[in-house]
């Protein structure tokens, strides 16, 4: 499915694989202008075999909260090494079947109570480590786990549902201005539990060193997402609960909404 100005089109699986600049987006849509589908509930994530990895401790605001939730761990004093560090950390986050698209829900694991998501800007990168376009990502962690101990984020971080990805891709070569807002809004029994913004201009690192640092030693054949960091992480006071509905926005790409299941 294509997306433009927010009215649908039909794209067939075997033009999806053919259509990879923007060029040929619009002429694309200029063929097919007559043939508008409506609106989706739910859509499926922009993803097929690719992995989704991550970038972490990019925004000064995540090396304080995560010192702050690893207080019993000692301090984690290591995230702000990472943060000023020249090596970006970098992680495994999915797999696709653990993605979910705009409109479906993510999870929260049973075994943690404190949770959060983290909107985070996320590229879609070519075989040959190429920046190809833009979508919005979801990092669903589980604080505890994490502040418990470091050595637990895959397991703050990795399983079923713990990825949202989408609405769609904004196919774009070139980097986003500082300015791009990412905005947050969660809503909880039909009332705003929190909300919060940042831009890019805050992000530390440039996204083009870390995607130099993942194609370092790492192949991907068909390609792959790579979330770059929260920026925005509500108080320590916050915790997720089912029914909570996250929306994240970023100009130019729309709106990644998700409901906790
Ligand atoms: O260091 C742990 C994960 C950091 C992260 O996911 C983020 O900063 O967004
Ligand atoms: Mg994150």
């Amino acid at each position: 499915m294509l997306e433009s100005d927010s009215r649908y089109f039909a794209l067939p699986p075997e033009k999806s694989a053919n259509l990879t600049a923007r060029e040929d987006l619009r002429e694309y849509l200029q063929g097919i202008s007559g043939n508008e589908i409506p609106a989706p509930g739910a859509v499926l994530p922009p993803i097929e075999q690719q992995e989704v990895w991550a970038a972490g401790v990019t925004y000064f605001r995540s090396r304080t909260a995560r010192m702050e939730e690893s207080k019993s761990a000692g301090g984690g004093d290591f995230y702000d090494r990472v943060y000023s560090a020249e090596r970006p950390e970098l992680f495994f986050k999915a797999t696709a079947h653990r993605v979910v698209g705009s409109g479906a829900k993510v999870r929260i694991r049973h075994d943690s109570k404190w949770n959060v998501p983290e909107p985070e800007l996320t590229l879609l990168i070519s075989p040959r480590g190429k920046v190809l376009g833009y979508t919005i990502g979801n990092d669903m962690s589980s604080r505890d786990i994490e502040g418990e101990n470091p050595l637990y984020l895959p397991q703050a971080k990795v399983y079923d549902g713990s990825c949202a990805l989408g609405p769609g891709i904004l196919v774009l070569s070139e980097p986003l201005d500082a300015s791009t807002e990412i905005a947050i809004e969660i809503r909880r029994g039909g009332v705003q539990a929190f909300s919060g913004t940042t831009t890019l201009a805050s992000m530390k690192r440039d996204p083009k060193v870390l995607v130099e640092y993942l194609f370092r030693e790492n192949s991907f054949p068909h390609g792959c997402f790579l979330m770059t960091g929260t920026g925005i992480v509500p108080p320590d006071s916050f915790t997720l609960a089912h029914g909570d509905e996250i929306r994240v926005s970023m100009a130019g790409i729309g709106t990644l909404e998700n409901t906790v299941e």
